[in-house]
């Protein structure tokens, strides 16, 4: 084809702009995908986490314990120790930790681990390239007594009730508990962020039966709010976890939603499927296939925020539950991250409530397996996550 320089010349001029429009529209698509978080100011580190753990979710589920470096089965706050690392030679991609009980002068979470240590463990996972979530088994705001009294207690807390001021002195609490944690060079660490969890049920005071829909999504919007534009905390991603089963129907799921606006984790907490001889597995990892969908429709990320077997009965749990679990619906391993709750120390609370293998258990060897699963990303294995590539 012959072409005059003219034409030529359009041709260049085109190209390149062309390529210009890619570029900046390359750019700008990454531009948007950092601004995704909830949280516009969110601090770059988690906006970071926020899209480290999408793009991880495509390929891979991180393992999470809950209070993982606090305690174990057999041990009580000893540095370096966690029964998962112990079991299966690793520590946990993913620390949940748990503050109920913060509130005034209180320096004792409700498990009885220190505050100040919490922070300290907190910062160690970080260190380590972990990821850190807390859960808020708060107090009841009306009785004072604790989460599972299921007087009523939302409407006393949101803006115009009787204890909404109290309530927000436990916000600040928080506010300054999770602006206290800073990396070593000062930068805070990024936290996962779930309160008012299981909210589909009744066994808490902004339990379902105890609450409007109204009231839920006002005491959500409201913490998210306060915590953001008042209190200036910029470390958090927010996590929605009802409770499973019946609560994983998209009606009952959505039914007390906070809006896309208010949420950057889609995920649910579940037992029940995993008693009853392993009967709704399959129907679990459907479940956990459409919060990948419902997630990934909105551009947020999934999880199963809480989960297990309460002292492991069949050893083989981790691989013929857990991990069937996230694998019988292929859908269902796109969400990020699994944790299974904590290993309470037996001498203290004089029972078997433990949910990871320690060191000398029967299912030790099994979660060593599931740890050495392609799909399965323990600590060891973690990518930076809090650097945008
Ligand atoms: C529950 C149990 C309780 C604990 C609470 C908050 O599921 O483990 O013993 O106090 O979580 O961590």
């Amino acid at each position: 084809m012959h072409m005059t320089k003219q034409k030529i010349c359009l041709l260049f001029v085109a190209i390149l702009s062309a390529n210009i429009i890619s570029c900046s529209s390359g750019k700008e698509e990454n531009h948007n995908e950092l601004q995704l978080t909830v949280d516009q100011k969110a601090t770059a580190e988690t906006k970071a986490l926020f899209t480290n753990l999408k793009d991880l979710a495509s390929s891979k589920v991180l393992y999470g314990h809950q209070d993982d470096l606090a305690y174990g089965y057999n041990w009580w706050s000893e540095p370096g120790r966690s029964d998962v690392k112990e079991a299966t030679g690793s520590y946990p991609a993913v620390y949940g930790w748990e503050i109920g009980d913060l509130r005034q002068d209180v320096e004792v979470s409700l498990d009885s681990v220190k505050f100040e240590s919490m922070k300290g463990w907190i910062k160690e996972a970080y260190e380590r390239g972990g990821v850190n979530t807390i859960s808020w088994h708060m107090n009841h705001p009306v009785t004072d007594g604790d989460s599972w009294d299921t007087t009523p207690g939302v409407a006393a807390v949101i803006p115009g009730g009787a204890q909404h001021e109290t309530f927000k002195t436990w916000l600040d609490k928080f506010a300054a508990f999770s602006q206290d944690l800073k990396g070593k060079d000062g930068e805070l660490i990024p936290i996962l962020f779930r309160p008012y969890h299981e909210h589909t049920g009744s066994w808490f005071w902004w339990g379902d039966e105890q609450t409007s829909v109204e009231d839920y999504v006002a005491l959500w919007r409201f913490t998210v709010e306060y915590l953001t534009d008042e209190k200036g905390v910029h470390n958090l991603l927010y996590v929605y976890s009802p409770d499973g089963g019946a609560g994983t129907r998209f009606d009952k799921y959505m039914q007390k939603y906070p809006g896309d606006d208010y949420v950057d984790i889609l995920a649910f907490d579940d037992y029940g499927s995993f008693m009853d001889e392993n009967k709704r597995v399959e129907e679990l990892s459907d479940e956990l296939a459409q919060i990948v969908e419902w997630a990934n429709e909105r551009n947020k990320i999934s999880a199963f925020a809480e989960t297990g077997l309460e002292a492991l009965p069949n050893p083989q749990w981790f691989t013929e539950s857990l991990l069937k679990a996230l694998t019988y619906n292929p859908k269902a391993s796109g969400i990020a991250y699994v944790l299974t709750w904590r290993n309470a120390n037996f001498e203290k609370e004089q029972r078997d409530h433990f949910y990871a293998s320690y060191e000398g258990h029967a299912s030790a060897p099994d979660m060593k397996k599931f740890r050495d699963d392609d799909l399965i990303v323990f600590e060891d294995e973690l990518p930076d996550l809090y650097k945008t590539k």
